[in-house]
């Protein structure tokens, strides 16, 4: 298991230097983030990660995300030169060393909360959902501004998007992810990269847009679609585990070969289609991150893992689920339990 964290680059106030005091760190988690979905990223852009995190001991090896242009998923004809250029950035992190690409097929919106700074019983607060809340929001209407909105579309584009995705359900969508695999997968194995989707957070549709990759049977017809390890999962345990219907530890195991990237985090079920975000422990949520790293371990899994989103603790302030202290938390956690789980296998 290698040990990474998220950095948003020179921008983040969640520093290197700080990252690289965190015990046990040894991987940089990034991407050229100012480059617009679709484009190819500048070999300087990529170079000066690299540079960055090497000269802070550590090495810049996962990406997330290489976003999917809409076109793509949306299957206009655009996508032949988008494709193009998603190949040709998986070539040119290939050579720098970047060995994995955590990435999303999801419509429009990427991760959704209803709450962002929901307060917690011990002073903290964390990012929470609750499907009413959600269900309640018109996003072709409301001003809310949410982590996965994209907010470089104004109001008039957004409305068109959702327009054009009244054509796409559900199989138009795997249609088209196919159609996507095919093209970059080869890619894949040329540059020594692996793909590592990212399942849709929450794990079901929302604004009427369909959501593919939610859970076992995602992944299986994902392997039928294209079986090289080289389609890959990145298992972020809070995204899945926000269902109760997905047994994260059974995904673990029967996926294990294709886990190329691990975002650990806690979810605590609220009701029905209702979580907050816990501390990663697994006595302070509804998911036993043991079972989940032992069945990893089981399995031979030496992927890359980082912590995911902490709550806001000590005061701290900053981009939601993104600062340091309780991410910082999270990884000496894991690390703590694979030490315990390596040894006890030892013995
Ligand atoms: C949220 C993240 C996601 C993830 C993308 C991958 O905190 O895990 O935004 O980066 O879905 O493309």
């Amino acid at each position: 298991m290698k040990m990474s964290f998220r950095w948003y680059g020179d921008k983040d106030p969640v520093t290197l230097e700080k990252i690289r005091q965190i015990p046990g760190m040894a991987v940089i988690v990034s991407a050229v983030y100012d480059v617009p979905a679709g484009e190819v990223w500048p070999e300087e852009a990529i170079a000066h990660l690299k540079e960055a995190a090497a000269s802070n001991g550590l090495s810049f090896e996962v990406v997330e995300s290489v976003p999917v242009h809409e076109d793509i998923k949306l299957g206009l004809p655009s996508r032949e030169r988008l494709l193009d250029n998603y190949c040709e950035n998986i070539r040119r992190l290939g050579r720098a060393g970047v060995r994995v690409i955590c990435y999303n097929f999801m419509p429009v919106f990427d991760w959704l909360r209803s709450e962002l700074e929901r307060p917690l019983s011990d002073g903290s607060n964390a990012l929470a959902y609750d499907d009413e809340a959600v269900r309640a929001m018109d996003p072709k209407e409301s001003e809310l501004s949410l982590p996965g909105w994209d907010e470089s579309y104004t109001r008039d584009e957004l409305r068109g998007l959702l327009d054009r995705y009244a054509a796409v359900d559900a199989e138009k969508l795997w249609e088209n992810f196919a159609y996507f695999l095919h093209r970059v997968i080869p890619a894949c194995k040329e540059a020594n990269v692996s793909m590592a989707i990212h399942p849709d957070d929450p794990p079901w549709p929302l604004f009427g847009l369909p959501r593919i990759i939610t859970g076992a049977e995602s992944y299986r017809r994902m392997k039928q679609i294209e079986p090289s390890v080289r389609n890959g999962i990145t298992l972020c345990t809070g995204s899945l585990g926000a269902s109760p219907e997905n047994d994260v530890v059974a995904i673990a195991r029967e996926f294990a070969e294709r886990i190329h990237f691990v975002h650990a985090r806690n979810v605590k079920w609220t009701g029905e289609r209702c979580f907050e975000e816990a501390p990663h422990p697994s006595a302070q949520g509804s998911l036993d991150l043991y079972e989940i790293l032992n069945a990893l371990y089981e399995s031979g899994f030496d992927g890359y893992i980082r912590p995911d989103h902490g709550r806001m603790i000590w005061g701290e302030t900053g981009r939601y689920g993104y600062g340091l202290y309780d991410r910082a938390l999270g990884a000496t956690y894991l690390t703590g339990l694979w030490e315990a789980i390596e040894k006890s296998h030892r013995a």
